[in-house]
């Protein structure tokens, strides 16, 4: 450990700190733009300056590390001027059109503009003026907005491994692109949004579908329907000023109704339809010999990965279609001839954690029904805009259930949208197919929580053992996808998600810069899991009906039309 004084506080830090983070360790604010807690330290906005007494200059606090008896001051007029002029320059050839940004209110360095004082822009610098790139479904990229900070290059590198950005040029003209200066839709993009979740101001956000479901909304031709994500109901509390890991369920359900969606329904019931799915899947390939091990096929951001970096290894995929669009199948049949409206007059919508749910929709093979399975996504951010501009006071919302059958859901379908969730439930269901006996505990420790890379053996019954691994972010992705081509995967079932936590911590989520943050999200999860009357997935009674009155069976030919897909090399 390191002493040092901060602000005429003495505090005792590791040897390897930064001078910004033992002044975080004091709770002094010091105002950052480049730094994310959970990423490498770049040193590039300059806007963290100290003074450190013996430095010949003002220090950048996040790349400075500390020194026994190191004495520091984050708080005088040389810092304070130097920090507002750093703004300054940076607001010189921002856009100031901040009324109209997706990201006002919401922006950092609107807020650090705030925060430091600046009250004029004495720079009056060139704007830059390049096009917006937003031919993909999923994200909008607006370079003349970007800060250069090179928090989207880094967490679309370190966190991804998927490397879509570099800087270009140099001095007024640097800029993050692409290679070749391409579109999101001509590179290998995800899209799995990890580079807006990281963005301190509005250079990349979603593609607001927001308007085109306001006009299905107010459309009397149209019945308009809901599924929410299992990661919606733990965030969307924070985009509407509740605390951090609130469970909204109830209140989320009331807000859509006044929207005026004509029934709310969960994406808990087709989890809970995946999981029969998906489990009779691995149940096949283990007794008749299919490729192993199988791997979940929910999360589209992973999907897209192993389309565009691993295509040798598709058949490993499960063919299951992911709950979004399972629902959005189901929903324009059964649910259609159940309620006696004809599917062309259905608006399907649905409430995502994901960015990449957006292109998962707007996939070409995804209309099984016969049109658009499901028409348009919207990310956890846009309801809670939509929330906002509908001037619902959410926080004194009475609590409101789903509707039936399509929002039954059970505590099993809700974990899916944490790391380790889409295993814990198949668990669940798998040990009583094969056993045909009921787990005495059903909640598995070893595969929750954020480790990388989880490993478990849970013998399904006497003599059979499934061997599990999970991974979380597609960093992780790539690890366990190299073991499997080195042939060192002795696993059964691989769960993989694109983002870190799962859903919980998707890319259309409310911007948080904590692991911590995070957490309560996921620990909010299992909280909905153990407050949930049903907990297995195969306890349904919607899914039964489901099967018993029109599937017919798992793995069925209704269930391979409707439920299973193929993938693109
Ligand atoms: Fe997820 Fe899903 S769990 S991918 O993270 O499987 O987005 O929340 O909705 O489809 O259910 C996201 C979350 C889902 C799907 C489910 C899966």
């Amino acid at each position: 450990m390191v002493n040092i004084t901060i602000d005429g506080q003495q505090v005792a830090v590791p040897k390897t700190s930064t001078v910004l983070e033992a002044a975080l360790s004091l709770g002094i604010k010091v105002p950052t733009l480049c730094y994310h807690p959970e990423l490498r330290v770049e040193g590039a906005c300059r806007v963290c300056m100290v003074e450190v007494q013996g430095a010949r200059s003002l220090v950048a606090s996040c790349v400075y590390p500390v020194n026994e008896g190191m004495v520091v001051h984050t708080n005088t007029a040389a810092v304070r001027e130097a920090r507002k002029s750093v703004v300054e320059l940076l607001l010189a050839n921002h856009p100031t059109e901040c009324l109209s940004c997706q990201r006002n209110l919401n922006c950092e360095l609107q807020n650090i503009a705030a925060d430091v004082g600046v009250r004029e822009i004495r720079f009056d610098g060139e704007k830059k003026n390049y096009p917006l790139d937003d031919k993909n479904p999923s994200l909008v990229r607006d370079q003349n907005k970007c800060i250069l900070c090179g928090r989207c290059i880094r967490a679309c590198s370190e966190r991804q491994g998927v490397h879509v950005y570099s800087f270009a040029n140099r001095g007024f003209n640097t800029t993050v692109v692409p290679a070749f200066s391409l579109g999101l839709d001509q590179v290998a993009c995800t899209f799995c949004g990890q580079c807006a979740a990281v963005c301190p101001t509005g250079a990349i956000v979603e593609k607001d579908d927001t308007e085109a479901v306001w006009a299905a909304l107010s459309d009397p031709k149209k019945h308009v329907i809901v599924q929410t994500a299992p990661a919606v109901r733990v965030a969307l509390g924070e985009a509407l000023d509740l605390p951090n890991g609130s469970i909204v369920t109830g209140k989320m359900v009331a807000a859509l109704k006044r929207l005026g969606f004509d029934k709310v329904f969960d994406t808990n019931f087709s989890a809970d339809l995946t999981i029969w799915e998906e489990g009779s899947e691995l149940i096949d390939r283990l007794t008749n010999g299919g490729k192993l091990p199988m791997i979940t096929s929910c999360s589209p951001g992973w999907v897209n990965f192993i389309e565009l970096k691993y295509p040798d290894l598709l058949d490993h995929l499960s063919t299951a279609k992911s709950p979004q669009q399972m629902f959005g199948a189901v929903a324009k049949t059964y649910y259609a001839e159940k309620a006696g409206i004809d599917p062309k007059d259905i608006v399907s919508v649905s409430i995502m954690p994901c960015t990449a749910k957006k292109a998962e929709a707007a996939r070409p093979e995804m209309n099984s029904s016969g049109y658009q399975d499901v028409d348009y996504v919207l990310t956890t951010r846009e309801l809670g805009r939509m929330v906002r501009a509908a001037g619902i006071n959410f926080a004194k919302l009475t609590e409101t259930e789903f509707d039936a059958p399509l929002g039954i859901g059970s505590g099993a379908g809700v974990i899916f949208g944490a790391t380790g969730g889409v295993t814990e439930a198949a668990l669940r269901t798998v040990v009583k197919l094969v056993s045909g006996k009921e787990l005495d505990n059903i909640e598995f420790e070893a595969v929750r929580g954020m480790t990388g890379i989880k490993e478990a053996s849970v013998q399904l019954k006497e003599g059979l053992t499934a061997k599990v691994a999970i991974a979380h972010t597609l960093a992780n992705a790539r690890v366990m996808l190299d073991k499997i081509r080195a042939g060192e995967a002795d696993y059964h079932f691989i769960e993989i998600m694109a983002c870190p936590g799962g859903c919980s911590g998707g890319g259309g989520q409310p911007i948080i810069t904590s692991a911590e943050k995070r957490q309560k999200r996921m620990d909010a999860i299992y909280e909905c899991d153990r407050c949930s009357e049903i907990r297995k997935s195969h306890d349904n009674p919607a899914i039964k009906e489901l099967y018993d009155t029109w599937l017919g069976k798992p793995l069925g030919e209704k269930s391979h039309h409707l439920l299973h897909t193929h993938y693109h090399k």
